[in-house]
């Protein structure tokens, strides 16, 4: 597999090829016009006569390319090596993103983290020569914003191991977040299982104009639809609005869709797209896609009459959207930004800004960084420098270079920004703040940042930091104002000279005039015969452990598990596996297994009635109080399988498969909650635990902290069948209740093989 630093135009030109004949044959089929996920979706199934029932039917896919990040792509690498085929059958590349920790500036931050990671990353880079992958070196930048500069086209499918792949549905393509095991199942030659989504439309008017963002838009949308609001559906964008936006702010939109949980989001190929595709040289590729353009969009009907096609519509008139900030602790929870100081005022949320911080791969785009720059130029002009600390990531080496050479830089440095080396750094928690002045851990501090998610400790590992989203824009007038108290467009700063000074409107630049500069090549190619290529993993290293098979499931009910937590409130997958300082365990199962559930929130109380502090329970085998994965160790030890129980929307968040291996290396089978998070609910399935749903989520509240549960009738676990679970008190009375579970027949071999990737041994073997 010749996987080159580019999508290659013969890959496209294939895809495109068959467009015509399958979206006439789907048009008949349905007897209907087609939305644009429709035609991407068809164009890529694994066999044509599947069933395509929204939101029922489970379907086989065939996508088009993988990409993995360095903190996912290790376990998936793992499982990979242990289906002992030669090369991956698709083209996969691999980016090394997640682990460079900002600390003192890029440069010798990537120092460090060259020298820090040396070993995963070695392991990355010959894993990928083995089996034919592509490698994307450490300082090459953020996965997303390098698929979308490389590798993304339009009506193309892409599954990444991270769940803000769907950056890429900015430039029409379909882009799915998925787990290690899903990229293992199309690695392997597999196709690629979900369930055929329902379809959200959005109908954007009007024109962004003054201080509102691509980042408004999914703000807003976040605000309208929640952070489960998108579960299991396709988020189209359409409308003479989506028009007026350009390539990255459309996938600024899409990236941030993870935020409602959505499977992805997508806009239609259009001029802006065809613009960028040329900028970052891909004129061949635009070409091709003007050929067929009219697959590349939904269908006029579709548009002029979408209520017709959507499960749901929602229109957003961006001539009147005005700047949103979200937060702290949840996304989706919106405000104007005029409207935030009132409300830090009542909530008695600091209001100082501790931190500003610009990038992640959500908003750090040419575009982004000349519209904030623009802001940062005239202050500057005008004696005002940042009354904050000041963080900038640029998200890829192609656009550090153009920013540098178009002296961009230069303009955040003036107010004394520190520029961080391209990855995700702060964003995941990769930030040491023991050095900054004034700054003291566990103190209620705000920080202000153009990235996606806020939940808590995730920025800094401090619980007490509270975090909004907002636009780039918005980060350098509040990084300026020093206060959430601001509204850039009303309001004045005072200079050192006492003067009252106004902020323009930002202006940015959709693309640079002199194109992109590509920067360092750090792309490593794979040789052309792997075979020699020797991968190494140490058996005394802390950081990589090979993987030993799940066992298979026993033929019997599962009976007498005690609860090992019951969580309250957001179970998100920071809040089961948190990153940060664990990301060094990723590829290393009993290790990272250390932070099981940290962050989880007991739902129980203690015997004195006092809450228990967050990441702490009971043991069932002695009753002492203990950090929960210090529990899971000692239930694993003693041979006691356990259940997890959680709240709303478990798992919300990261792909992290971790968030699934890890309670099932410790012995945990069953999670019961109020509901999944799409990929975390296929990660469960996935390595063989039984995630469940409570008919009646106030079942939820019958579980008890001594309880014992079993599983009962797992011999016919059955599509659309309910399941019951038996509770026995201590005082030996036993009540049921019926849950739901969304297994398909598939999916049930996965459950009783132990994994799905047992399943793929057993084929590939
Ligand atoms: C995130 O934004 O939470 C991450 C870190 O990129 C994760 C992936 C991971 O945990 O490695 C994601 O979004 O999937
Ligand atoms: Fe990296 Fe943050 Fe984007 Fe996740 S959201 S990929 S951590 S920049």
């Amino acid at each position: 597999m010749a996987v080159a630093a580019s999508t290659p135009i013969e890959l496209i030109n294939g895809v495109y090829a068959t467009l015509d004949e399958r979206v006439g044959a789907a048009r008949e089929r349905f007897g209907r016009s087609l939305t644009l996920a429709e035609k991407i979706l068809i164009n890529h199934l694994d066999r044509a006569d599947q069933e395509l029932e929204r939101g029922e039917s489970y379907v086989d896919l065939r996508p088009d390319r993988v990409a993995m990040q360095d903190a996912t792509a290790q376990m998936a690498w793992l499982q990979f090596m242990t289906a002992g085929l030669d090369e991956v059958a698709v083209p996969t590349t691999t980016h090394c993103d997640h682990l460079i920790q900002a600390r003192v500036d890029g440069k010798r931050d990537l120092m460090a983290a060259v020298d820090n990671n040396e070993e995963v990353y070695d392991f990355l880079e010959s894993v990928s020569a083995k089996y034919g992958g592509g490698f994307w070196k450490p300082g090459s930048g953020i996965i997303h914003q390098v698929v979308l500069e490389q590798y993304a086209f339009p009506g193309g499918m892409i599954i990444g191991t991270d769940s803000h792949t769907p950056n890429g549905g900015g430039i029409g393509m379909i882009a799915i977040g998925v787990g290690g095991a899903d990229a293992v199942d199309v690695m392997t030659g597999f196709p690629w299982n979900v369930k055929w989504p329902k379809l959200i439309g959005v109908k954007l008017t009007g024109s962004l104009n003054g201080w509102s963002a691509p980042k408004d838009v999914i703000l807003k949308v976040a605000d309208i639809l929640t952070v489960k609001g998108g579960t299991g559906a396709i988020v189209e964008y359409f409308g003479e609005g989506a028009n007026n936006i350009s390539c990255t702010g459309k996938a600024t939109i899409c990236n941030m869709g993870a935020e409602i949980g959505a499977t992805t989001s997508l806009f239609a190929y259009d001029d802006s797209v065809a613009r960028y595709l040329k900028s970052t040289g891909r004129e061949e590729v635009a070409d091709a896609a003007n050929a067929v353009a009219h697959h590349l969009r939904a269908d006029d009907e579709v548009l002029a009459n979408p209520e017709a096609y959507y499960d749901q519509v929602i229109e957003i008139d961006l001539d009147t959207l005005t700047p949103h900030i979200n937060g702290p602790h949840t996304p989706d929870l919106a405000r104007e930004v005029a409207a935030l100081g009132a409300e830090a005022r009542e909530n008695g949320w600091p209001l100082e800004v501790s931190a500003a911080l610009i990038g992640s791969c959500t908003n750090s785009s040419y575009e982004d960084i000349t519209r904030a720059a623009s802001i940062a130029r005239e202050a500057t002009a005008n004696g005002l420098t940042a009354k904050t600390r000041l963080l900038i990531t640029p998200g890829s080496e192609q656009v550090r270079a153009t920013i540098t050479r178009d002296g961009l830089l230069q303009d955040f440095e003036a107010l004394g920004a520190v520029v961080l080396a391209n990855a995700c750094g702060p964003c995941i928690g990769q930030w040491d703040r023991s050095e900054e002045e004034g700054h003291e851990t566990g103190t209620p501090n705000v920080i202000v940042t153009s990235y996606n998610r806020n939940f808590p400790k995730r920025n800094d590992g401090d619980a007490e930091t509270l975090a909004f989203v907002t636009s780039p824009e918005t980060v350098i007038a509040l990084a300026l104002a020093g206060t959430l108290d601001f509204d850039p467009i009303n309001d004045t700063i005072t200079n050192d000279a006492g003067e009252e000074i106004s902020l323009s409107t930002p202006i940015g630049l959709e693309l640079p005039d002199a194109g992109f500069d590509p920067g360092e090549n750090t792309f490593v190619a794979p040789p052309a015969d792997g075979s020699g290529v020797d991968v190494k993993v140490s058996p005394t290293s802390d950081r990589l452990q090979l993987l030993n098979a799940f066992t298979p499931w026993d033929g019997n009910d599962y009976v007498d598990l005690p609860v090992l937590v019951k969580a309250q409130g957001k179970f998100t997958t920071d809040h089961i596996s948190m990153a940060g300082p664990w990301l060094k365990y990723r590829g290393h199962l009993e290790n990272i297994s250390g932070n099981l559930y940290l962050g989880a929130v007991n739902a129980y109380t203690q015997a004195d009635g006092s809450d228990y502090e967050v990441g702490y329970g009971k043991s069932q085998i002695n009753g002492s109080i203990k950090l929960f994965p210090a529990l899971a160790k000692d239930y694993h030890e003693a041979g006691v399988n356990w259940v997890v129980i959680g709240d709303e929307n478990m798992g919300e968040g990261s792909s992290r498969e971790h968030a699934a291996m890890e309670p099932r290396f410790r012995n945990g089978l069953v999670a019961i909650a109020r509901s999944f998070a799409r990929i975390h609910e296929t990660n469960l399935k996935k390595q063989g635990m039984v995630p469940l749903t409570f008919a009646d989520p106030a079942d939820y509240d019958r579980v008890d902290e001594d309880d014992r549960i079993a599983v009962r009738g797992l011999a016919d676990l059955a599509p659309g069948q309910q399941v019951t679970v038996e509770v026995t008190k201590p005082s030996g009375e036993v009540i049921s209740f019926p849950t739901n579970h969304t297994f398909s027949d598939d999916q049930i071999e996965w459950f009783k093989a132990g994994s799905a990737l047992n399943v793929i041994k057993s084929k590939t073997q």
